[in-house]
Protein backbone atom coordinates (compact mmCIF):
# COMPACT_ATOMS: atom_id res chain seq x y z
CA UNK A 1 0.00 0.00 0.00
CA UNK A 2 1.35 3.32 -1.00
CA UNK A 3 1.90 5.70 2.04
CA UNK A 4 -0.51 8.89 1.60
CA UNK A 5 1.75 11.67 4.46
CA UNK A 6 2.61 13.87 1.28
CA UNK A 7 -1.15 14.55 0.83
CA UNK A 8 -2.11 14.64 4.59
CA UNK A 9 -2.95 18.36 6.16
CA UNK A 10 -4.97 19.93 8.39
CA UNK A 11 -7.59 22.90 8.53
CA UNK A 12 -4.43 25.13 10.40
CA UNK A 13 -3.17 25.07 6.77
CA UNK A 14 -5.59 26.48 5.15
CA UNK A 15 -3.89 29.07 3.34
CA UNK A 16 -1.56 26.68 1.52
CA UNK A 17 -4.71 24.51 -0.08
CA UNK A 18 -5.07 26.25 -2.97
CA UNK A 19 -1.37 25.37 -4.04
CA UNK A 20 -1.64 21.58 -2.88
CA UNK A 21 -5.23 21.21 -4.49
CA UNK A 22 -3.82 22.50 -7.86
CA UNK A 23 -0.63 21.06 -7.73
CA UNK A 24 -1.06 17.29 -6.26
CA UNK A 25 -4.99 17.16 -7.44
CA UNK A 26 -5.42 15.12 -4.11
CA UNK A 27 -5.63 15.65 0.00
CA UNK A 28 -6.86 14.80 3.05
CA UNK A 29 -7.61 17.16 5.32
CA UNK A 30 -7.32 15.74 8.92
CA UNK A 31 -10.06 16.20 11.33
CA UNK A 32 -11.99 18.56 9.36
CA UNK A 33 -15.53 17.77 10.77
CA UNK A 34 -16.14 17.75 14.05
CA UNK A 35 -18.74 15.25 15.76
CA UNK A 36 -21.84 17.80 15.18
CA UNK A 37 -20.83 18.23 11.40
CA UNK A 38 -20.70 14.52 10.88
CA UNK A 39 -23.96 13.62 12.74
CA UNK A 40 -25.11 16.52 9.87
CA UNK A 41 -23.51 14.60 6.87
CA UNK A 42 -24.03 11.15 8.08
CA UNK A 43 -27.96 12.30 8.11
CA UNK A 44 -28.00 13.52 4.72
CA UNK A 45 -25.97 10.54 3.69
CA UNK A 46 -28.74 7.84 5.48
CA UNK A 47 -31.44 9.96 3.89
CA UNK A 48 -30.64 8.89 0.59
CA UNK A 49 -29.47 5.42 1.36
CA UNK A 50 -33.23 5.20 3.16
CA UNK A 51 -35.03 6.93 0.11
CA UNK A 52 -32.87 5.75 -3.42
CA UNK A 53 -33.59 7.40 -6.42
CA UNK A 54 -35.12 5.26 -8.73
CA UNK A 55 -31.98 4.55 -10.97
CA UNK A 56 -30.16 4.18 -8.06
CA UNK A 57 -27.86 1.28 -8.75
CA UNK A 58 -26.43 -2.58 -7.51
CA UNK A 59 -23.23 -3.06 -8.88
CA UNK A 60 -21.87 -5.77 -10.11
CA UNK A 61 -24.93 -7.54 -8.35
CA UNK A 62 -23.36 -10.80 -9.70
CA UNK A 63 -20.59 -11.22 -7.89
CA UNK A 64 -22.31 -11.33 -4.79
CA UNK A 65 -21.72 -8.23 -2.23
CA UNK A 66 -24.01 -5.71 -2.00
CA UNK A 67 -22.47 -2.11 -4.08
CA UNK A 68 -24.87 0.50 -4.13
CA UNK A 69 -24.20 3.99 -5.99
CA UNK A 70 -26.76 6.38 -6.18
CA UNK A 71 -25.92 9.49 -8.01
CA UNK A 72 -28.32 12.46 -7.59
CA UNK A 73 -28.57 16.48 -6.98
CA UNK A 74 -29.99 16.54 -3.71
CA UNK A 75 -29.27 20.02 -2.89
CA UNK A 76 -32.93 21.32 -2.29
CA UNK A 77 -33.31 17.90 0.40
CA UNK A 78 -33.80 19.94 3.52
CA UNK A 79 -30.83 17.47 4.83
CA UNK A 80 -28.34 18.61 2.60
CA UNK A 81 -29.04 22.36 2.56
CA UNK A 82 -28.64 21.71 6.43
CA UNK A 83 -25.38 20.22 5.97
CA UNK A 84 -24.32 23.16 3.53
CA UNK A 85 -25.39 26.11 6.17
CA UNK A 86 -24.15 24.44 9.29
CA UNK A 87 -20.74 22.88 8.42
CA UNK A 88 -17.56 23.81 6.87
CA UNK A 89 -17.62 22.21 3.62
CA UNK A 90 -18.29 25.64 1.49
CA UNK A 91 -15.83 27.47 2.67
CA UNK A 92 -12.82 24.48 2.66
CA UNK A 93 -14.05 23.79 -1.29
CA UNK A 94 -13.50 27.95 -1.53
CA UNK A 95 -9.90 27.54 -0.10
CA UNK A 96 -8.88 24.65 -2.37
CA UNK A 97 -10.06 26.36 -5.36
CA UNK A 98 -8.24 29.55 -4.57
CA UNK A 99 -11.12 32.67 -5.82
CA UNK A 100 -14.93 32.87 -7.08
CA UNK A 101 -17.81 30.98 -6.02
CA UNK A 102 -18.60 27.54 -5.20
CA UNK A 103 -21.51 25.97 -7.03
CA UNK A 104 -22.80 22.67 -6.30
CA UNK A 105 -22.63 19.96 -9.23
CA UNK A 106 -24.16 16.77 -7.58
CA UNK A 107 -23.58 13.95 -5.11
CA UNK A 108 -23.12 10.26 -5.10
CA UNK A 109 -23.40 7.58 -2.34
CA UNK A 110 -21.44 4.95 -1.96
CA UNK A 111 -22.62 1.67 -0.08
CA UNK A 112 -20.23 -1.20 -0.28
CA UNK A 113 -21.49 -4.15 2.24
CA UNK A 114 -19.53 -7.27 2.42
CA UNK A 115 -22.76 -9.20 4.29
CA UNK A 116 -21.84 -13.22 2.49
CA UNK A 117 -19.17 -12.41 -0.23
CA UNK A 118 -16.77 -9.68 -0.76
CA UNK A 119 -17.33 -6.50 -2.71
CA UNK A 120 -15.37 -6.28 -5.12
CA UNK A 121 -12.87 -3.05 -6.02
CA UNK A 122 -14.19 0.05 -7.26
CA UNK A 123 -12.27 0.12 -10.79
CA UNK A 124 -9.43 2.42 -11.64
CA UNK A 125 -11.40 5.48 -13.44
CA UNK A 126 -11.58 9.20 -13.57
CA UNK A 127 -15.14 11.41 -13.17
CA UNK A 128 -14.50 14.47 -15.18
CA UNK A 129 -14.79 12.57 -18.67
CA UNK A 130 -18.38 11.14 -18.09
CA UNK A 131 -19.13 15.02 -17.85
CA UNK A 132 -19.72 17.77 -20.90
CA UNK A 133 -17.60 19.94 -18.60
CA UNK A 134 -13.99 20.89 -17.62
CA UNK A 135 -11.74 23.07 -15.84
CA UNK A 136 -9.14 23.46 -12.99
CA UNK A 137 -12.06 24.23 -10.30
CA UNK A 138 -13.51 20.59 -9.86
CA UNK A 139 -13.62 19.23 -6.72
CA UNK A 140 -15.03 15.45 -4.71
CA UNK A 141 -15.37 15.61 -1.02
CA UNK A 142 -14.91 11.66 -0.12
CA UNK A 143 -16.15 11.56 3.16
CA UNK A 144 -16.77 8.18 4.93
CA UNK A 145 -19.13 7.87 7.72
CA UNK A 146 -16.27 5.67 9.58
CA UNK A 147 -12.56 4.87 9.74
CA UNK A 148 -11.23 3.69 7.02
CA UNK A 149 -8.14 1.16 6.61
CA UNK A 150 -5.92 0.95 3.84
CA UNK A 151 -7.13 -2.70 2.64
CA UNK A 152 -10.96 -0.43 1.56
CA UNK A 153 -9.58 2.43 1.59
CA UNK A 154 -9.79 4.54 -1.87
CA UNK A 155 -6.77 5.17 -3.61
CA UNK A 156 -5.93 8.52 -6.25
CA UNK A 157 -2.65 8.85 -8.13
CA UNK A 158 -1.30 12.04 -7.11
CA UNK A 159 -1.02 14.57 -9.81
CA UNK A 160 -2.61 12.56 -12.38
CA UNK A 161 -5.35 15.59 -13.04
CA UNK A 162 -2.95 17.12 -15.02
CA UNK A 163 -2.23 13.79 -16.95
CA UNK A 164 -3.89 12.30 -20.14
CA UNK A 165 -8.03 12.31 -19.66
CA UNK A 166 -8.80 8.57 -20.30
CA UNK A 167 -11.61 7.10 -22.05
CA UNK A 168 -14.43 6.31 -18.86
CA UNK A 169 -14.46 2.66 -18.01
CA UNK A 170 -17.71 0.69 -19.01
CA UNK A 171 -18.07 -0.66 -15.26
CA UNK A 172 -17.55 -4.01 -17.11
CA UNK A 173 -17.57 -7.13 -14.73
CA UNK A 174 -14.78 -8.74 -16.97
CA UNK A 175 -13.07 -5.76 -17.67
CA UNK A 176 -12.44 -2.80 -15.74
CA UNK A 177 -11.00 -0.40 -18.50
CA UNK A 178 -13.40 -1.43 -20.97
CA UNK A 179 -14.38 2.19 -22.56
CA UNK A 180 -17.44 3.99 -22.41
CA UNK A 181 -16.72 5.74 -25.47
CA UNK A 182 -15.32 5.21 -29.07
CA UNK A 183 -11.91 4.24 -28.55
CA UNK A 184 -10.41 6.30 -31.29
CA UNK A 185 -11.54 9.26 -29.71
CA UNK A 186 -10.15 9.21 -26.16
CA UNK A 187 -7.69 6.68 -25.19
CA UNK A 188 -8.12 3.37 -23.00
CA UNK A 189 -7.52 3.21 -19.61
CA UNK A 190 -4.56 1.87 -18.45
CA UNK A 191 -4.70 -1.51 -15.66
CA UNK A 192 -3.20 0.41 -12.93
CA UNK A 193 -3.66 -2.56 -10.94
CA UNK A 194 -1.17 -5.34 -13.07
CA UNK A 195 1.38 -1.97 -12.70
CA UNK A 196 0.96 -0.53 -9.25
CA UNK A 197 4.46 0.70 -8.80
CA UNK A 198 4.45 2.69 -12.18
CA UNK A 199 2.41 5.19 -10.75
CA UNK A 200 1.91 7.50 -7.77
CA UNK A 201 -0.68 6.23 -5.91
CA UNK A 202 -2.17 7.60 -2.48
CA UNK A 203 -4.14 4.79 -0.55
CA UNK A 204 -6.30 6.79 1.81
CA UNK A 205 -6.80 5.38 5.27
CA UNK A 206 -9.00 8.07 7.14
CA UNK A 207 -10.65 8.64 10.57
CA UNK A 208 -14.02 9.84 10.60
CA UNK A 209 -13.62 13.23 10.54
CA UNK A 210 -11.55 13.41 7.88
CA UNK A 211 -11.95 14.83 4.19
CA UNK A 212 -10.70 13.54 1.17
CA UNK A 213 -10.26 15.96 -1.80
CA UNK A 214 -9.76 15.37 -5.44
CA UNK A 215 -10.34 16.78 -8.42
CA UNK A 216 -12.14 14.20 -10.61
CA UNK A 217 -9.89 14.25 -12.95
CA UNK A 218 -7.71 12.43 -10.95
CA UNK A 219 -7.40 8.79 -11.46
CA UNK A 220 -8.87 6.76 -8.51
CA UNK A 221 -10.07 3.48 -7.64
CA UNK A 222 -11.55 1.91 -4.06
CA UNK A 223 -10.27 -0.95 -1.92
CA UNK A 224 -12.41 -4.63 -2.02
CA UNK A 225 -14.72 -4.74 0.39
CA UNK A 226 -13.70 -8.30 2.64
CA UNK A 227 -16.81 -10.69 3.90
CA UNK A 228 -18.65 -9.74 7.29
CA UNK A 229 -17.66 -5.77 6.51
CA UNK A 230 -19.57 -2.16 5.36
CA UNK A 231 -18.13 0.89 3.90
CA UNK A 232 -20.34 3.82 3.80
CA UNK A 233 -18.99 7.13 2.32
CA UNK A 234 -20.80 10.14 0.28
CA UNK A 235 -19.03 12.29 -2.76
CA UNK A 236 -20.18 15.58 -3.21
CA UNK A 237 -19.21 17.46 -6.13
CA UNK A 238 -18.47 20.93 -6.61
CA UNK A 239 -17.58 23.52 -9.28
CA UNK A 240 -16.08 26.81 -9.77
CA UNK A 241 -16.35 29.58 -12.11
CA UNK A 242 -13.93 28.18 -14.41
CA UNK A 243 -15.67 24.82 -15.15
CA UNK A 244 -17.12 25.24 -18.64
CA UNK A 245 -19.02 23.30 -20.83
CA UNK A 246 -17.03 21.31 -23.33
CA UNK A 247 -18.04 18.44 -26.06
CA UNK A 248 -17.93 14.95 -25.14
CA UNK A 249 -18.60 11.93 -27.32
CA UNK A 250 -21.54 9.89 -27.36
CA UNK A 251 -22.11 6.92 -24.27
CA UNK A 252 -22.71 3.10 -25.32
CA UNK A 253 -26.03 3.35 -23.62
CA UNK A 254 -25.96 -0.06 -22.73
CA UNK A 255 -23.38 0.72 -19.87
CA UNK A 256 -24.42 0.94 -16.41
CA UNK A 257 -22.36 4.37 -16.10
CA UNK A 258 -24.77 5.67 -18.66
CA UNK A 259 -27.59 4.62 -16.97
CA UNK A 260 -27.32 5.70 -13.39
CA UNK A 261 -28.59 8.96 -13.32
CA UNK A 262 -31.63 9.76 -11.32
CA UNK A 263 -34.36 12.00 -12.29
CA UNK A 264 -33.07 15.23 -10.61
CA UNK A 265 -29.48 14.68 -11.88
CA UNK A 266 -30.95 13.75 -15.79
CA UNK A 267 -32.58 17.54 -15.52
CA UNK A 268 -29.74 19.19 -14.32
CA UNK A 269 -27.51 17.05 -17.32
CA UNK A 270 -29.73 18.18 -19.59
CA UNK A 271 -29.27 21.67 -18.72
CA UNK A 272 -25.57 21.79 -18.49
CA UNK A 273 -25.36 19.58 -21.63
CA UNK A 274 -27.55 22.98 -23.46
CA UNK A 275 -25.32 25.63 -22.47
CA UNK A 276 -23.20 26.49 -25.51
CA UNK A 277 -19.68 24.95 -25.60
CA UNK A 278 -16.78 27.36 -23.32
CA UNK A 279 -19.90 28.87 -20.82
CA UNK A 280 -19.35 28.60 -17.34
CA UNK A 281 -21.26 25.40 -16.34
CA UNK A 282 -23.03 27.47 -13.22
CA UNK A 283 -24.96 29.17 -15.61
CA UNK A 284 -27.22 25.94 -15.75
CA UNK A 285 -28.82 27.03 -12.67
CA UNK A 286 -26.43 25.53 -10.31
CA UNK A 287 -27.03 26.17 -6.89
CA UNK A 288 -24.73 28.36 -5.29
CA UNK A 289 -22.89 27.40 -1.75
CA UNK A 290 -20.14 30.20 -1.54
O1 LIG B 1 -16.07 4.90 -3.04
C1 LIG B 1 -15.68 4.34 -4.06
O2 LIG B 1 -15.32 3.16 -4.06
C2 LIG B 1 -15.60 5.09 -5.36
C3 LIG B 1 -15.66 6.57 -5.18
C4 LIG B 1 -15.62 7.32 -6.47
O3 LIG B 1 -15.35 6.79 -7.52
C5 LIG B 1 -15.92 8.76 -6.43
O4 LIG B 1 -16.24 9.28 -5.38
O5 LIG B 1 -15.82 9.39 -7.50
Amino acid sequence: MADATPIRTSLNDKNDFSTRFHRDGVMIVEGAFSDQDMALIEAAYQGNLDNPSPLAQHLYSEEGGTFIQCVEDSSSKPAFKTMFEQTPIADICASAFGSGGVWYFHDQLFFKDGGEKPVRRTPWHQDTPYHAMDGSKFVVFWIPMHDISDDVALEVVRGSHAQTLYNPSFFDPTDDTLPLYDENVMPRLPDIEADRDSWDIMTCSMRRGDLLMFHPSCLHGGGAQPVGSQRRSLSLRMVGDDMVRVERPGADLDSPTANNIGDDEEELTARINSLPLGTPVFEAGLTQLY
